[in-house]
């Protein structure tokens, strides 16, 4: 195939060649196992962790490789060719130590950072709860300072890498009355007295990846796991997510190519009516919108992502505006892979139907797509104030 030339430096076509071989090396042989079994892939995250990839995207003085987010999506781009449950897996390692980065003190920052830097820790980032998904600031679990330690208590609901990572970043309400500003932001241990896991869930797609509960019953951590000032818990978790939204919408773009490859090797190969299908008009078309559409995503994500690494301070509305096209973009073209493969597409010998069911989460997860055009309007509204 060949590819759009996006003038990449030499060390991000290395962060490309490395996350790749290990997607058709170790990713791609496993996937539809993994999907069926829905075992968490250890291995495959040690063989991540060995190429350095955990520490893309954490400053050098942390153990990391320097990166930003461009270096990210490149490599989430490459994994989500093979399983978005696995890239997920990686992704959410980031979304966890993203908190810590963005407000954590230096001091936490040489705690945590250099073991997921490592992999030998992973993270995960506790947001979400029974009655708050996209009403983000409507969560109920609590945090009360009691002498030198927090006290938490509260469930959070789909948590990926819940009960795999060692390191949680955890939003809790300290002070209702202040609304926004009443909630701060926490690290949690695994094995912190009170803390453990629920109900680990049966999902739809994305099966290589561990969902679960998180339970806090009086947990109490040191006082010092504060991350950043009491009561910019939600501000951290608004940037923290215009970071990694971009990953996401990386993660459709790898998605959407994985299956536009095997819709056109497919229809070269089917013969009906005596020709390949690909000699059909109908189908010509169908592929051409494919790539069309995968294309435009690409060049979206790599130029916000480029965006937010030149130190752009405002990045909500791009950072929506790549994670909205590159998923919707992933939905559409692996539901048209199914289509072009037909029959074959429908059955799980083929990986065109695992594509389609992975696809769905990313309209879903980190803020749905609905949310993300809210984001989009706002900062439209915001723009055009003086009209
Ligand atoms: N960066 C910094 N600050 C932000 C921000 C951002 N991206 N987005 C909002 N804020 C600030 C606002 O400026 C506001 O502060 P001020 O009162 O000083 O103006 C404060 O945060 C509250 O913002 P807002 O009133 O817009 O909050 P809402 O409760 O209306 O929620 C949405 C806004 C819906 C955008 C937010 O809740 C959201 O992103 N929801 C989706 C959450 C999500 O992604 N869930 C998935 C689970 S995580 S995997």
């Amino acid at each position: 195939m060949k590819d759009v030339d996006y003038f990449l430096t030499e060390e991000q076509q290395m962060i490309i060649d490395v996350a790749r071989q290990i997607t058709d090396e170790k990713i791609i042989p496993k996937r539809a196992e993994l999907d069926e079994t829905e075992e968490f892939p250890s291995d495959i995250l040690d063989a991540i962790a060995q190429a350095d990839l955990f520490g893309l995207y954490i400053p050098e003085e942390y153990g990391g490789f320097g990166g930003g987010c461009f270096d990210m999506v490149l490599a989430l781009e490459q994994f989500a060719r093979g399983c978005v449950g696995i890239a997920t897996t990686f992704a959410a390692s980031a979304l966890g130590a993203y908190p810590i980065l963005i407000s954590g003190s230096d001091e936490m920052k040489r705690k945590y950072l250099p073991d997921i830097a490592a992999g030998k820790r992973w993270a995960a980032f506790g947001l979400t709860e029974a009655n708050a998904g996209s009403d983000a600031s409507g969560i109920q679990t609590t945090a009360v300072l009691d002498g030198d330690e927090w006290v938490i208590n509260g469930t959070k609901q789909w948590i990926t890498n819940g009960g795999e990572a060692q390191i949680y970043t955890v939003i809790a309400i300290t002070d209702r009355k202040k609304g926004p500003r009443g909630a701060s932001m926490f690290v949690v241990e695994d094995g912190d007295p009170g803390f453990s896991y629920g109900k680990k869930e049966k999902k739809m797609g994305i099966r290589a990846s561990a969902t679960r509960e998180l339970v806090f019953q009086d947990c109490r951590i040191p006082k010092d796991r504060l991350i950043g000032r009491q009561g910019t818990g939600f501000f951290t978790v608004m940037r923290t997510l215009d970071l990694s939204r971009p990953g996401i919408a990386s993660l459709g773009v790898g998605l959407g190519q994985a299956a536009l490859d095997e819709a056109v090797i497919h229809a070269k190969q089917r013969v009906q009516f005596g020709k390949p299908v690909i000699s059909f008009q109908a189908v010509q078309h169908m592929l051409a919108d494919m790539a069309i559409q995968v294309e435009a995503s690409r060049a979206l994500v790599y130029s916000t992502a480029r965006f937010i690494d030149s130190g752009a301070k405002n990045i909500s509305k791009e950072s929506s505006m790549c994670k909205v096209m590159a998923t919707d973009m992933a939905m559409k073209v692996t539901t048209d892979a199914v289509q072009v493969l037909g029959g074959h597409g429908y059955m799980r010998e083929y990986p065109v139907e695992k594509m389609m069911r992975d696809a769905k989460i990313l309209q879903i997860y980190e803020g749905t797509n609905q949310i993300q055009r809210n984001v989009v309007g706002q900062a439209l509204n915001k723009e055009y104030a003086n009209v």
